[in-house]
């Protein structure tokens, strides 16, 4: 399979992925009782578009880079799960536009998803792994985390927070991307949260920088920047196929490799600035 360039990359990432979130019309959601507390229209058409987006990984080496003041100069910010800014704004800054939720932080305990104020800026938006190929209403009865009970009750407390779950039609569509671009097969479990998250924003933004998603020479065993918690599968992957993920974004990386190195920042352009 001939390996495609940077700008053939991006193109088929435009043509083949759509950021597709749930609404209140779509079946089997619209005859359930709570249909109502799913957005009217889809992300994509309530956010944006911005100018210039950043995409803060969790990556334990944002720790001592400084990068704060840089990531709070972009129009929209997107952030991770549990990842707090409070006591960490001089690496990574404290605005908070889009906060990218996987279901599994929904639903545990230990992140307090109904009750801490982390979650309360910005605009949520919310995925579960879903099976390969299912439908919306096999996935509905089996979701690998109580998504749909934990966004109702999330939704009841905090009704006026913009919230979205997405499609798992658009995870899969990016798993697609990353599997038809690599030479051996990749395990089916759907990416990252950070390369949703990069995808979401190329959709929305003109500009994204992503930050500490492909390591800079800060790139250390520490999982996450806010947790005293070694673990090297956190930067390569286990689960998510996140070494496959990374290779695709350093091929559409726009950047130079001084910007990875010194930065961890890679920049991608937004969908609508491509001429495919
Ligand atoms: O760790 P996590 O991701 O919340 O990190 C967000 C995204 O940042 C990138 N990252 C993170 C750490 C690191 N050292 N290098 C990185 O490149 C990744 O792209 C990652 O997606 C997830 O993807 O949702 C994930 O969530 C955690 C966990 O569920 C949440 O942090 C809540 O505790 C997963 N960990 C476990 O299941 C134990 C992780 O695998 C993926």
């Amino acid at each position: 399979r001939p390996k495609l360039s940077g700008p053939k990359l991006l193109c088929q990432m435009k043509e083949n992925v759509e950021v597709e979130t749930l609404t209140s019309d779509l079946q089997p959601f619209s005859s359930l009782p709570w249909a109502s507390q799913l957005p009217m229209s889809q992300l994509t058409s309530d956010l944006g578009p911005y100018r210039t987006c950043a995409v803060v990984s969790s990556a334990g080496s944002l720790r001592y880079s400084g990068l704060g003041k840089e990531i709070d100069s972009h129009d929209a910010v997107l952030r991770f799960n549990a990842a707090p800014t409070t006591g960490f704004e001089k690496d990574v800054g404290s605005k908070t536009t889009i906060r990218l939720i996987n279901s599994q932080v929904m639903a545990s305990d230990d992140h307090r998803f109904l009750s801490s104020s982390l979650y309360s800026s910005g605009a949520l938006v919310a995925w579960d792994p879903a099976p390969f190929s299912a439908d919306l209403s096999q996935w509905y009865n089996r979701t690998d985390y109580p998504i749909f009970t934990q966004y109702q009750r999330y939704r009841r407390l905090h009704p006026m927070q913009p919230f979205y779950i997405l499609h798992p039609r658009f995870e899969w569509q990016v798993w697609q991307r990353i599997q038809d671009n690599m030479a051996e097969p990749i395990q089916r479990n759907p990416p990252s949260s950070g390369l949703l998250g990069t995808i979401l924003m190329m959709s929305l933004c003109e500009v994204v920088h992503v930050y500490e998603f492909l390591p800079s020479r800060r790139k250390t065993e520490l999982c996450h920047y806010y947790q005293r918690f070694y673990d090297a599968a956190c930067t390569l992957g286990a689960y998510h196929p996140l070494l496959y993920e990374k290779n695709l974004v350093k091929r559409m990386n726009q950047g130079s490799d001084h910007d990875i190195y010194t930065h961890g920042r890679v920049s991608l352009p937004g969908f609508r600035q491509l001429n495919c």
